[in-house]
């Protein structure tokens, strides 16, 4: 640890740099349970136990903070601004422990307290903000970027209400507010002095001045403002802690006028509801949730907040000269929901720092970047003009000049071609114009990227085929990682000691480093050893089965784990199915060459997504079904577990024998799960589909199981599609299909499972479930097979850890940040 240095005007830091023994640590402990808190005993919890220490632990972390902002301020460095609707942190104790390097003094302090760092880290509730995958990146991003001293600041909503909790209830799932910030939120610091005013509704005048130019004024708006609560997020032992800046909404003190003259004083004041709701409750990843007001609303409050943060800052340091702005700033948009920005942007330099649209453009241009997350054309935004027209009259005029201006680039490309120039519109038109955020995005960025090889193959060929040929050099892939600290060192402390036994402590500073083992993998001895870490591994994810689900897991069988959220391109039916025939099999007494298997399902269904529901309700049913059976419980076990987040997938990844990938090829853009089963030693069965194809490489194709169909394969096999036939000649797959429409996981519940078996057996099944299901229960009995001979188990799984390296996060900053964000490291000048 370097020394602390304090500059010397106007610096009201402390002068003493915070110490990190147990001593200091155990005395700052004390200290903020007694006095911060007023507490003198434990009492039933270690609830104030926890926010003591997460205030000593924030204390240590405020003050390399405070630095950081410093270093970045002298450096006048580039900055990036991740700009996102999600950002899925976790729990921040343990990460913030390891990454100072206290463990050891934080666990030397609890002892005067008479409890453990484990006891009281379950105290802490998950921050929540996200839905899976593209929020869970963020996060993952920013531990990179702090890593790697990278100046990046993450830019989000501090939503009040997190992804929703899910229990289950007679096998189905029941959704329940997740009000994570009851008890207080002890990481994050409010910021009143850097409060914004955030616009809606009014409308606009035009005035001119004296030169006879004409400028727009939005006027007569209904303004919120935007409060800032900034999160520190520290890099792994080097000193740097960037910022998440989360926004809370707030109603201005002003009344509404109207209310107000019409003598309705309550009203006014009840009317402030309104301003507060934008920020209540993060919108779960569902079709039926699309063209919502409020999420529009949520979206360009989170934009122009930022944009506003971002360029007051400018204004305060550099003047009102933006000719270097662009050159010193950058935006990264997280798929198309802050997308509002390109627009935002625009208006902010035009109308109030009184730019031509041409420069204003060039900076919008340079500075935007677009991250897209989704092949599937039912996902990309759209928003209804008219919802514009009321809530953002002067951002629509924005974009149908941005519309226009693009429209006539499209026909000096394509000259004459007036199709051409429909289909690339900014705007759908028709009797329900609806605004298509994509373009704006790819038109308003200077990059475009994809988060997967064939994920970025297929945006180019397919979604976005004419942007790509007007502009290639915009598009870019970028495949996603995932961070080693959380989801290694921190999760899996037995696998982390082993390899650092071979390859010495500082290897986890050195991810890339972990290539090193993969000769171990023909050493018997570290074999055994590897073995035994996973039994343990294993150990703790059958306790947590236990607790959760109430089903015995035996740590001699095979885990076999699926965990992500619940939509039919992820294929979890696909997985039932594989469980459902292993129980024919039992049940007829073939059990010749088979594994005995735990098999365990997880992850959360979008509230309105009836058919994801519906699946969740078969997982459970056929799990009570096999689980009550005598005959089966020496070959297979089946859980659900319920409510999966980030804080179970640290026990669950670790614990995992086989990770299960089986989405449709083509569908899923890159998957990050994949990766984090892959570090902790976890095998893959997988389509060719997303990041599975990167990581089947990095791997070895004899160390992954790879089975069904391929994207083109997919395509071309959809034309005449016929799974029926498929059925009819596959005994197997007839008799699953056969146990599942005679009713047995639905005895009391008759035709509960139509939707299912219809869907399987339709020809126009998007999903094509039963196409691939032969090639998947081959695959399946491979897996069986290989694992029964452990040696050469666990020399492939030694291999997947070794070969991980590809899927650091850190390798995926590096990326961003030598081809988008041209970004040096903070402590370089
Ligand atoms: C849309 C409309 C209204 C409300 C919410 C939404 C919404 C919210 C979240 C739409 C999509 C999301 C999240 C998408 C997501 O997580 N995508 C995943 O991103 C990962 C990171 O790149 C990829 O690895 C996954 O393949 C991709 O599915």
């Amino acid at each position: 640890m370097s020394d602390l240095k304090l500059s010397d005007k106007n610096n009201l830091q402390l002068s003493k740099t915070l110490e990190m023994g147990a001593e200091h640590v155990g005395e700052d402990l004390a200290r903020h349970f007694n006095l911060t808190l007023g507490r003198d005993e434990l009492g039933d919890s270690h609830y104030y136990l926890f926010n003591a220490l997460a205030l000593t632990v924030r204390d240590r972390l405020v003050q390399r903070w405070s630095l950081t902002r410093q270093r970045c301020a002298e450096n006048r460095c580039r900055r990036v601004h991740y700009l996102s609707l999600e950002f899925l942190m976790g729990r921040t104790l343990t990460n913030s422990i390891l990454n100072l390097d206290i463990e050891d003094a934080v666990r030397e302090a609890l002892i005067q307290y008479g409890c453990t760092l484990e006891e009281v880290v379950e105290e802490e509730h998950d921050a929540g903000l996200g839905n899976g995958g593209l929020g869970r990146l963020a996060a993952c991003f920013l531990d990179s970027c702090a890593t790697l001293e990278l100046p990046v600041t993450g830019y989000g909503i501090r939503y009040e209400y997190g992804m929703f909790h899910q229990k289950i209830v007679d096998g189905r799932q029941v959704e329940s507010p997740d009000h994570w910030l009851r008890n207080g939120h002890p990481w994050e610091i409010e910021c009143p002095e850097n409060i914004k005013r955030v616009p809606f509704f009014g409308h606009t005048e035009y005035t001119e001045d004296k030169d006879g130019r004409v400028h727009a004024r939005w006027v007569d708006t209904h303004d919120v403002l935007a409060v800032p609560y900034d999160v520190p997020v520290p890099g792994y032992q080097n000193d740097t802690v960037n910022t998440l800046r989360l926004w809370k909404s707030e109603a201005t003190d002003e009344f509404d006028l109207d209310e107000f003259n019409a003598g309705s004083y309550t009203d006014a004041v009840a009317a402030k509801n309104l301003a507060e709701q934008i920020t209540m409750v993060l919108y779960p990843n569902d079709a039926s949730e699309n063209g919502k007001e409020l999420r529009l609303r949520q979206q360009y409050f989170l934009a122009s907040a930022s944009l506003q943060d971002v360029i007051h800052h400018w204004v305060r340091v550099e003047g009102r000269d933006f000719s270097d702005f662009a050159a010193r700033n950058g935006f990264q948009l997280n798929d198309t929901h802050p997308t509002i920005a390109v627009a935002e942007l625009m208006r902010l330099l035009m109308d109030e720092y009184l730019l031509e649209w041409d420069e204003a453009w060039q900076i919008t241009r340079s500075t935007m970047a677009y991250t897209n997350h989704t092949l599937l054309p039912e996902a990309l935004e759209k928003w209804p003009v008219f919802l514009f027209r009321n809530l953002l009259p002067r951002l629509l005029e924005i974009i149908y000049e941005i519309n226009a201006r693009f429209l006539a680039e499209v026909a000096e490309h394509w000259p004459g071609d007036v199709n051409r120039q429909m289909q690339l519109s900014i705007i759908e038109e028709g009797a329900y114009p609806q605004i298509r955020m994509a373009y704006l995005a790819i038109v308003g960025s200077h990059s475009v990227n994809g988060v997967a090889a064939l994920h970025t193959e297929l945006l180019k060929q397919g979604l976005f085929r004419d942007f790509y040929n007007l502009w290639p050099e915009k598009f870019n892939n970028k495949t996603n990682g995932v961070t080693p600290r959380r989801w290694l060192a921190h999760c899996n402390p037995g696998l982390t000691t082993l390899i650092g036994k071979q390859l010495g402590e500082d290897w986890v500073a050195e991810f890339g480093d972990i290539h090193k083992i993969a000769p171990l993998a023909q050493d018997k001895a570290f074999r055994a050893a590897w073995r035994e870490v996973k039994k343990e591994n294993k150990q703790r994810l059958l306790e947590l089965v236990k607790t959760e689900c109430n089903v015995d897991f035996d740590v001699d069988m095979m885990f076999d784990v699926q965990v992500k959220r619940i939509h039919e391109y992820k294929r979890q039916l696909l997985n039932i199915l594989h469980v459902i025939h292993l129980y024919d099999r039992i049940t007829r007494g073939d059990t010749e060459g088979m594994q005995p298997r735990c098999v365990l399902i997880g992850g959360k269904a979008a509230p309105g997504y009836a058919m994801a529901k519906l699946i969740i309700k078969l997982i459970n049913n056929v799990a009570n079904v096999v689980n009550r059976d005598a005959r089966a419980r020496s070959w297979l076990r089946v859980a659900f577990i319920p409510n999966y987040r980030v804080s179970t997938m640290e026990v669950i990844c670790p614990g995992t024998d086989l990770s299960e990938q089986v989405s449709t090829a083509g569908k899923e853009a890159s998957g990050t799960g994949n990766m984090k089963f892959m570090m902790n030693g976890a095998l893959t069965i997988g389509t060719l589909d997303g990041a599975n194809i990167e990581i089947r490489e990095a791997v070895g194709e004899e160390n992954f199981f790879l089975f069904g169909l391929d994207e083109q394969q997919v395509a071309e096999t959809r034309n005449d599609y016929d799974p029926n036939a498929i059925i009819a000649a596959d005994k197997d797959f007839a008799r699953v299909m056969h146990l599942l429409e005679s009713q047995h996981f639905s005895l009391f519940e008759d035709s509960l499972f139509d939707p299912i078996s219809q869907s399987i057996r339709s020809p126009h099944d998007a999903w094509m479930t039963a196409a691939d299901f032969r090639s998947y229960v081959d695959c399946q009995q491979r897996v069986a097979t290989t694992y029964q001979d452990a040696e050469q188990w666990s020399k492939m799984s030694i291999l997947n850890s070794a070969n991980s390296a590809r899927f650091s996060s850190d390798r995926t900053i590096q990326d961003y940040s030598r081809d988008i964000w041209r970004l040096k490291p903070n402590s370089e000048k």
